[in-house]
């Protein structure tokens, strides 16, 4: 059994994650598992491959195990790209996400059609017990839908039109994962662990 920590305080990435790599020989435990909630991470990066590699580093250099960190987030091409790497932190961390995803509507109330084109972007970091650092990114492009819908998932996901015609709070956490941008960026950054796990 590998176990890999995950480096997020985060609980609905953590469970997409559990949901995306079901392993019996993987085990993926989170910071609070760990009793590691405390510990400062300073995201202080440009890009999402940055802050995911500051998130694992930071708990790697304290463990010295294999850990993966997860950067995510929704780029708004209308909002030259926002809210982007500041995702978590738009409109203040402790903001609901009705709010967020309203505000966001309603700055794209004169945008139609291709105008409200966004994706979902997600960057996994992985540090290696020997400091290595591997990256992979998943992406998912859709729009901005003109009302909230759906209750399943977290975060933007109920103002978020992948091509499904539905929001990605809509789809079963299957179909979320078979096609989000963490699906893709997690299984690749499977498909690269495994030879050497
Ligand atoms: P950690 O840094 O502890 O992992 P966080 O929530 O602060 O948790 P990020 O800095 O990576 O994580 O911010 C990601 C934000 O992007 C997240 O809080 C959501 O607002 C949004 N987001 C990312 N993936 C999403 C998804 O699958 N569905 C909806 N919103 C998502």
């Amino acid at each position: 059994m590998t176990k890999i920590i995950v480096a997020t305080g985060n609980e609905n990435k953590m469970k997409e994650i559990r949901q995306i790599i079901k392993r019996d020989d993987i085990q993926f435990v989170s910071l609070k598992d760990e009793g590691l909630s405390d510990v400062e991470i300073v995201e202080d990066g440009d890009t999402f491959e940055e802050n995911a590699i500051i998130k694992a580093k930071t708990i790697a250099d304290i463990t010295g195990t294999i850990v993966i960190a997860d950067d995510s987030g929704l780029e708004v091409d209308y909002l030259d790209k926002a809210p982007g790497v500041y995702s978590a932190r738009y409109m203040g961390e402790d903001t609901p996400y009705t709010v967020k995803n309203n505000h966001i509507i309603e700055l794209l109330k004169d945008a139609r059609g291709g105008e409200r084109s966004a994706r979902f972007v997600c960057v996994i970091a992985c540090v290696m017990p020997d400091g290595n650092v591997i990256t992979t990114r998943g992406t998912i492009e859709g729009q901005i839908g003109y009302e909230e819908k759906g209750e399943n998932g977290f975060g933007y996901d109920p103002i978020y039109l992948p091509e499904k015609g539905c929001t990605t709070a809509e789809l079963s956490p299957e179909d979320k994962n078979e096609i989000s941008h963490r699906g893709r960026a997690l299984t690749a950054m499977y498909k690269k662990l495994e030879g050497v796990l």
